[in-house]
């Protein structure tokens, strides 16, 4: 097991379109298995390939709630395959768009097909804060960030919010002070 480097935005590795697997082999297994850890460490309820920067269409899920106690879910090339007339929103945030949320209006309900860490095809209704994940986890293997769905002039001031956050950050390096601790209030 191994924890990945995430890639926070702007970057053109999070805009890309990531590939299909052929099959879940021991390397897509061990990509499962390092993205989970990587997510419970972060911490965050999902985790896609692309934020650390393999652009395979992997994903991993735990929401750990009392009414939805489904563990760890590993999926790979997952599909919406039905999705539900009525929307919700939710206040999404994103490991690769760090200290920033917004309301998201996505369908309330999605099936999802998907190979298994087994490689077997399942299916899986979701509703709730499922559903609004597993779509947004889908969204990154094609290059969409939850920032993608809101306004342009809100888009564009956490993306200039975040440069100027990754110049800081980069600066305080080269001086040698230390991290800055996350916001407690929303961390994931
Ligand atoms: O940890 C996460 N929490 C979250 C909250 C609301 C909607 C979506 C998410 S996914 C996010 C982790 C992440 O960035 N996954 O890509
Ligand atoms: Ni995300």
């Amino acid at each position: 097991m191994a924890l990945l480097p995430i890639l926070t935005a702007p970057d053109p590795r999070l805009k890309k379109k990531s590939k299909p697997v052929d099959q879940v082999d021991a390397e897509v297994r061990q990509l499962m298995d390092d993205m989970l850890e990587t997510m419970y460490d972060a911490p965050g309820i999902g985790l896609a390939a692309p934020q650390v920067g393999v652009l395979k269409r992997v994903i991993v899920l735990d929401i750990d709630r009392e009414d939805t106690k489904t563990g760890p879910l590993f999926m790979a090339n997952p599909e919406i395959i039905e999705a539900s007339d009525e929307d919700v929103s939710y206040e999404e945030g994103c490991l690769s768009v760090p200290e920033h949320y917004s309301d998201v209006v996505r369908p309330a309900k999605v099936t999802v097909r998907y190979l298994d860490r087994d490689g077997k095809s399942q299916d899986l209704a979701a509703e709730g804060l499922l559903a609004t994940c597993l779509q947004h986890e889908i969204d990154h293997l094609d290059g969409v960030l939850f920032i993608d769905h809101i306004s342009a002039l809100k888009r564009n001031m956490i993306l200039r919010k975040l440069l100027k956050a990754r110049k800081e950050k980069e600066r305080d390096e080269a001086e040698g002070k230390p991290a800055k601790a996350q916001d407690p209030e929303h961390a994931l």
